[in-house]
């Protein structure tokens, strides 16, 4: 393994583990795609592949970019950019093709069968990082085959998420935030649990809906979202499926609608990005794209409450004060008002957010946190990447070295690349092999 950017040598206990994430990197490639990990996820996810070609960029800048340029061929008609592209493998995932049957509700650009959502788009992030490991040539021969698509996705979610011209586009599913069980998600979406749901928890209480799950075999029940939320977010699938993927009639069903406040911030990033894209591949971004860009950053203020920054039901307008890790993001977004900035970053390293293995995703005194369940309370490497960059934005230079430094940590002192691990005592949960940790830790140690 060469030493990154060939200068100062890493130490050996760091060289050897980034050999570790090389390998898990190589391990999880099956072609120009990578899946996040050998045994839960055997498909492609957008923002996955996004965090992985960051990480990659450092070991191979073309397959990086290919990784990037591969979830085009997921592409929808209209322009979304769907959050899995299923490979072609037997390999079981709970929410495969049969779920979604979006092969009936159009063809995508490359003939793959995808599901009927997207994922935070933190593409045109991850394009520019690989960019930036090219010469300029190449970049530009990048940003060519890239651009068009990566913009038709922006034009697709103002067009088809934002109706109304709020500047915040909306999800209509809690796997669009890529935080399946954050709570604020997950008080949204309870009231719409299946009848039969409810209906089996009063005679069995939880045992027979454990009975009928079959996603975490490899993983303790535990560790994941509960049987009646997964069965809930399944029949939220049904629903979509009914809608043909709709918004304007998913948005006169009971499919809880959400402002997502990372997802947004996401997106405001990645507008920046995608102007530096189109300037250099010589394509121009539609006038009224740039508008809803402009009102994005403008709209994010009304998301600010009480020190945080909040999600917003869609229909109700009203905020979800649930404070999580999502409440950050806006950092990352850079639209927080400088009188803004000392108080979020100071609630940020707060030992509620930040405990001892790291910053927690829901806060460690929150009654829902759960130190080992999924996106209840559990460290992630990708969360922590995006907030040490929004620090860095901000001038905090030296909180977000933290950052990073503790990142590291706590992926050395488990000696695995896991999925997320614990903020009390750095133990690793989910799944093992995880290719987001491994290219994220990559990029760090660069
Ligand atoms: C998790 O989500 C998938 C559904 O998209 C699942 O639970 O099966 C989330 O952690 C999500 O953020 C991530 O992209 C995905 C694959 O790593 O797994």
């Amino acid at each position: 393994v060469p030493s990154p950017a060939g200068e100062i040598p890493l130490p050996a206990d760091l060289a050897a583990l980034r050999e570790t994430a090389v390998g898990v990197l190589r391990a999880n490639d099956l072609g120009d795609i990578t899946r996040p990990s050998p045994t839960l996820y055997p498909h492609q996810w957008l923002w996955d592949s996004c965090f992985i070609a960051i990480g990659l960029r450092h070991l191979d800048p073309a397959r990086a970019a290919a990784e990037l340029l591969s979830l085009l061929r997921g592409q929808w008609p209209g322009g979304m950019i769907p959050h899995v592209i299923f490979a072609e493998t037997t390999d079981y995932y709970h929410a495969g093709p049969q779920r979604w049957r979006c092969d009936r509700v159009c063809t995508t650009a490359g003939g793959v069968q995808s599901t009927g959502v997207t994922q935070p788009p933190m593409i045109a992030e991850a394009a520019v990082r690989v960019g930036e490991a090219m010469t300029r040539d190449e970049r530009v021969d990048f940003y060519r085959r890239l651009a068009p698509g990566l913009i038709r996705f922006h034009e697709w979610l103002y067009r088809e998420r934002d109706p109304d011209d709020s500047g915040l586009v909306a999800l209509v599913h809690s796997w669009e935030s890529g935080m399946d069980n954050t709570p604020t998600w997950m008080e949204m979406t309870k009231p719409v649990a299946p009848r039969t749901v409810r209906a089996l928890r009063r005679i069995n209480g939880d045992d027979a809906l454990d009975a009928l799950r079959r996603d975490s075999k490899e993983v303790p029940p535990d560790e994941r979202l509960t049987s009646a939320d997964l069965f809930t977010l399944y029949r939220i699938v049904r629903e979509l499926r009914r809608s043909r993927y709709d918004f304007r009639t998913i948005r006169d069903t009971f499919v809880p609608l959400v402002q997502d406040v990372a997802f947004n911030a996401i997106l405001i990033r990645a507008n920046e990005h995608l102007v530096t894209i189109a300037d250099e591949a010589g394509i121009p971004i539609p006038r009224w794209l740039s508008r809803s860009m402009r009102r994005s950053r403008a709209a994010m203020s009304e998301l600010w409450s009480d020190g945080l920054y909040f999600s917003r039901d869609f229909r109700t307008g009203e905020l979800l004060h649930h404070p999580t890790i999502a409440s950050f993001l806006p950092l990352y977004a850079g639209v927080v008002p400088d009188d803004q900035v000392d108080g979020l970053v100071k609630t940020l390293l707060s030992p509620r957010y930040w405990a001892r293995y790291g910053i927690a995703s829901v806060p460690t005194d929150d009654p829902a946190f759960l130190p080992r369940c999924y996106w209840q309370g559990p460290v992630w490497v990708n969360m922590n990447w995006l907030i040490a960059d929004g620090l860095d934005r901000y001038g905090r230079r030296e909180a977000a070295d933290a950052i990073r430094a503790n990142t590291v940590e706590v992926i050395r002192a488990s000696g695995s690349m896991f999925e997320y691990y614990s903020p009390l005592d750095g133990s690793g949960a989910g799944s093992n092999r995880f290719s987001w940790t491994s290219a994220l830790l990559i990029d760090i140690l660069a």
